[in-house]
């Protein structure tokens, strides 16, 4: 593709300023990140220079990318090709989207100067300021907000584009640093990947026990409850090429319970199950049902390592029929929970509930997963502990091929300490509650809203640093109401936000600050824990390039904030970002003697370890239960949980919410029984999707004219409203409006819809033509964790 014009810029523009050469080819429609007008044109006789990056989203898998640059500009990236295809020495390829990263480097959205706002807030309006400007009028409003507020009130958000990093950290970082030797903030706990199921799995196990996917190689049958791996551990490294490779060695029988045919199920199973989105407890419990009628339990397992499944094993004080065997029999609430009446509320056929029943206890060793889709419901504690509570009733737990019905995590985790942030504060809200934080904050209390460290909040938020993240709203819930809640100036009162790009999140923005990428600067990236399965590596980013315009790492920008704030000497303690990389790994290296040097570590860039072990989980404690307890109160597995128990007594809900110490079937918000469902009859969700990490990835526009956003709508429902593949359709509910491009398909469950979650938000005349599915999703909290239920959403579906 020769274009004498573009030719022309690029030939003066280069010889000028290089920065000024992609902030101008940005202009020109995307010239600098066109690799065919980059790689013909560029200065030819200079070397080819390869630097190691990583990839650092949160898909968690991080793979490892080589840069090649030259003359200090990206020509393209590659990817790990040491090793082979064979399980342990598995090559830690990237995805599209890793391979991608230089169009995220080089990007018309990519963000090159310090923005500040000049319209109302919200309305994504700001003129470019100078560094020194925005230091000065940051501190200067941090300053006012501590005398005013006090420390409680400044908060730093749930945000993921930069995990895996150790200075670059969007959570615990140089911002939580320096907002911790600024005398503190306001924590949070939960995530919105993970806040019901972390939950339930302390109170059931006392912990989230999993086995190593490398076992699943071993097991004669697999289910999986709510599961996609080959989606949502896409890189080489990961969890996703580890499972079907696993698959492939153990040629196992698969089963996927899911309302979506979802790409694990594609080519690698024996059989999808669809599933009624939220109702997985009721499965389970008719699966319970006809375990017990047939004598198929594991009673030796269940008396010996739980309480609560039978009468005989429940805490001294728990009340009679409380147990989960009475639950099932109808006991407790005079229902007997049969496959018929699991049936009419999964939508699974009675005969399959049934051999399935059979199939799960006869097969061994069975190997149960879930995913975190079945938790990301309003009722998604209940499910997550019932798919547990049926790995129980089998017995097949602390054994090779067998698991705990938890999501499949790693043998060893390499880690590396991160930035220490001492916060003297400890009051913590779940994170899912910034918004009510905002405008209620000295409401919330322990009993009400989950809050941790203090029975009640001081203070409401009024300061928010947004790295990395765009869950002020695109990643939240109800985002006319989170307009609502950010646009008004006298709530919070200040918000920076820190990204690369532009996003719908830093529109609210008063500070917009211009990070540079994993490829401008110098850190490490390691996978998360529970992601690569036996095979650990950690990328040391080599720095590729110089960063784009006037972005700059955060450790600068705090260090700069920190002068100001005068703390300088305490913040950076004499070190620069990279004596702190090198201080923090020595500091690890204690903890690890299988860790090279930090020299030997910083040359190579990507350092792979041996096969580990695969861990089996609760192995020991199977062994031995009475010299290796589980942290829970009873040391046993709690299917009747004893702190549940008492949290049900304690605890202030919300109006149709329970607590329930064993794992019910129960239909909570737009769940699959709620009333609601005579206005809005159809189940929708978000699942996250191939295209994108969350909302990231939106932004290159070529990875998402491969991956469309499209709105799945099954057959039968599309004939009943006219529908047909490629129409123009709306979905809607009281909260907002979506509008987006059918695709009639009998790969979701009839009932129900669905479409990718991060598409990026964008309202034009009252309607989201972003196709973003947290326009329709609430901000009420789930009863237990106070998570983000964002699953459970009730839509009426219509032509545009
Ligand atoms: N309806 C619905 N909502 C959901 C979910 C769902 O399933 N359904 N899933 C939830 C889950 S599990 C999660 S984890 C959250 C995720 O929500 P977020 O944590 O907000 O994740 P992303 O949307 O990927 O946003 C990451 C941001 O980091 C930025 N970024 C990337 N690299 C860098 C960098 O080097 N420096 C800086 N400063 N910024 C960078 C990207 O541009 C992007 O804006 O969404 C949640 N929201
Ligand atoms: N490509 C890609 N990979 C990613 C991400 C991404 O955005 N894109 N995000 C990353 C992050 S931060 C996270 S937290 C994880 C998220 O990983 P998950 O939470 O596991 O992903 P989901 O797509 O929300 O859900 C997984 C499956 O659950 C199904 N499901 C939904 N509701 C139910 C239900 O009620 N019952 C059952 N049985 N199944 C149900 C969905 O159809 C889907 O196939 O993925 C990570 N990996
Ligand atoms: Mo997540």
């Amino acid at each position: 593709m020769y274009n004498p014009v573009f030719k022309f810029f690029q030939g003066v523009l280069l010889q000028q300023n290089r920065r000024n050469f992609l902030k101008w080819s940005a202009l020109f429609g995307g010239l600098a990140t066109n690799p065919i007008s980059l790689s013909a044109n560029l200065l030819k006789d200079t070397p080819i220079l390869t630097k190691w990056a990583g990839c650092n989203v949160n898909c968690g898998t991080k793979c490892p990318v080589k840069v090649h640059t030259q003359d200090g500009v990206i020509k393209y990236v590659s990817t790990d090709d040491e090793g082979d295809d064979s399980f342990d020495k598995r090559q830690a390829r990237a995805c599209i989207r890793g391979r991608s990263s230089k169009y995220k480097v080089y990007n018309a959205n990519r963000i090159t100067r310090p923005l500040k706002r000049v319209g109302k807030r919200g309305e994504g309006k700001f003129i470019p300021i100078s560094w020194e400007q925005a230091f000065d009028e940051i501190a200067s409003k941090m300053k006012e907000t501590k005398e005013k507020y006090g420390n409680e009130a400044f908060f730093i958000t749930y945000a993921t584009g930069t995990t895996g990093t150790i200075v670059n950290r969007c959570t615990k970082g140089p911002w939580a640093r320096l907002l911790s030797l600024y005398g503190g903030y306001l924590n949070y706990h939960n995530s919105y990947s993970t806040a019901q199921i972390s939950n339930a799995m302390n109170f059931f196990y006392g912990g989230s026990p999993s086995s190593d996917i490398a076992t699943l190689r071993s097991a004669k049958l697999a289910i999986f409850f709510g599961t996609n791996h080959v989606e949502t551990r896409m890189g080489g490294g990961g969890i996703g090429y580890a499972y079907q490779k696993a698959l492939e060695e153990s040629g196992c029988k698969i089963i996927h319970i899911d309302p979506r045919y979802n790409d694990s199920i594609i080519g690698h199973c024996d059989e999808w199950i669809p599933i009624a989105p939220g109702t997985d407890a009721a499965l389970i419990a008719a699966l319970a049902y006809v375990m017990i009628k047939e004598n198929l339990l594991d009673r030796n397992f269940l008396d010996k390592y739980t309480i609560g499944f039978s009468e005989n094993t429940l805490p001294e004080d728990a009340p009679k029929n409380s147990s989960y065997e009475s639950y099932v029999l109808g006991l407790s609430d005079g229902v007997e929970k049969t496959p018929d009446w699991a049936s009419k509320i999964t939508k699974i056929p009675a005969r399959r509930i049934i051999q399935l029943a059979r199939e799960v206890s006869t097969i061994e060793p069975c190997f149960i997963e879930q995913g975190w889709g079945v938790q990301r419901h309003s009722n998604g504690e209940q499910g997550a502990r019932a798919i547990a509570t049926l790995a129980c009733m089998i017995g097949s737990i602390g054994i090779e091929g067998g698991n705990t019905g938890v999501r499949t995590g790693s043998s060893k985790t390499y880690d590396i300490m991160g930035m220490p942030c001492p916060n003297p504060i400890k009051d913590s809200i779940p994170c899912f509650l910034f918004t009510d934080a905002i405008y209620r904050g000295k409401e919330m209390t322990d009993v009400s809203d989950g809050v941790r460290g203090t029975t009640q909040l001081k203070q409401n938020i009024k300061f928010i640093f947004n790295t990395a993240g765009n869950c002020l709203t695109n990643q939240h819930s109800t985002i006319k109401e989170v307009d609502r809640i950010l646009s008004d100036e006298s709530l919070c009162e200040c918000i920076v936000d820190i990204n690369v790009t532009r996003t719908p999140s830093n529109n609210y923005a008063d500070y917009i600050l211009p990070d540079a990428t994993m490829l401008e600067q110098e850190d490490f990236i390691r996978p998360s824990a529970g992601y690569y399965s036996n095979r650990p590596y950690i990328i040391y980013c080599q720095k590729a390039i110089e960063p784009v315009g006037e972005s700059k790492p955060i450790y600068e920008m705090c260090l700069e904030l920190a002068k100001r704030l005068g703390i300088e000497n305490e913040f950076s303690e004499g070190r620069t970002q990279k004596d702190w990389l090198k201080y923090l790994y020595e500091e690890s290296m204690k903890k690890n003697p299988l860790l090279p040097s930090f020299k030997e570590m910083r040359e190579k860039g990507l350092v792979k370890f041996d096969p580990v072990k695969p861990t089996i989980a609760l192995e020991s404690f199977v062994k031995d239960p009475i010299n290796n307890p589980l942290k829970t109160p009873s040391g046993k597995i709690e299917i009747y949980s004893i702190k549940l128990a008492q949290m049900q007594k304690t605890w202030k809900l919300k109006q149709g919410q329970q607590i329930v110490p064993i794992p019910v079937f129960e239909s909570q918000r737009e769940g699959p029984l709620d009333p609601l469902k005579e206005k809005y009859p159809l189940q929708f969700f978000g699942y996250h999707y191939k295209g994108r990490t969350h909302s990231s990835f939106w932004e290159i526009s070529a990875i998402r004219e491969i991956n469309p956003q499209e709105i799945w709508v099954n057959t039968i429902d599309a004939k009943q409203r006219n529908i047909k593949t490629g129409d123009v359709i709306r979905v809607k509910n009281d909260l907002g409006v979506i509008q987006g491009i059918a695709k009639v398909t009998p790969k979701i469950i009839p009932g129900c819809a669905t479409t990718p979650q991060g598409a990026w938000v964008k309202y034009e005349n009252g309607i989201d033509i972003g196709t973003c599915v947290n326009s329709l999703a609430s901000l009420l909290p789930t009863a237990i964790s106070k998570g983000n239920g964002q699953h459970s959403i009730l839509v009426e579906i219509e032509k545009a």
